[in-house]
């Protein structure tokens, strides 16, 4: 394949992807996930990630989460909403009851990856429903603003630590963030057209 067919096609498709990211109206959630910012804190070796997406358009929330080296073995997994404070204190569970649909149970290592369709009032804790309004458009919205607001958490609760074991508040990926990756990959490709060159 000709170099200049090459870039033009990753041109097109960095391009592509670009403006996908731009109209999707996605909104990407991280955070580590360990003990100390647990409530009250414990000394537990385990450690984590969460990234939650939210499309606004298709009404969904994929759920990402990976965990190792926990003390004891999972008993549940969910998202609490939404604290008094940023990043502070506990609160009830917003989603899925007793945990996430097939989240890994009674092991110290996972990872875990599922889309909730988030239209449908089973992918909320009743109880969540209840408190915004009593309709799933009322519970979108809440956990939405409490994710916007660091009022919302990740926690993954073991047989040694019942109230959880790791867990972290969940923060916004800047956009800008997300094109510097785009930008990364875009750079990364030209360096591959370079290589292919030689
Ligand atoms: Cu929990």
């Amino acid at each position: 394949m000709k170099l200049s067919a090459l870039f033009a096609g990753s041109l097109f498709m960095a391009v592509t992807a670009m403006s996908t990211i731009a109209s999707a109206h996605q909104i990407v959630y991280t955070t580590p996930l360990d003990g100390l910012s647990e409530a009250p804190p414990n000394d537990s070796p385990g450690n984590g990630m969460a990234r939650i997406t939210i499309d606004f358009d298709l009404v969904t929330m994929r759920v990402e989460e990976s965990f190792n080296d926990l003390q004891g073995n999972v008993t549940a997994s969910h998202i609490h909403c939404c604290t008094a404070v940023p990043g502070a204190g506990t609160i009830g569970v917003a989603t899925t009851l007793p945990t996430f649909t097939d989240f890994p149970s009674g092991v110290a290592s996972g990872t875990y990856d599922r889309t909730f369709d988030m239209s449908d009032a089973s992918s909320y804790n009743p109880a969540f429903i209840a408190a915004n309004g009593g309709t799933v458009s009322g519970a979108f919205n809440a956990l939405a603003a409490g994710l916007d607001g660091g009022t919302a958490y990740a926690n993954i609760h073991s047989n040694i630590f019942p109230a959880g074991e790791i867990r972290g508040f969940l923060a916004p990926v800047p956009e800008a963030e997300a094109y510097a990756m785009l930008l990364a990959g875009l750079a990364m490709i030209g360096m591959v057209a370079r290589r292919r060159r030689l």
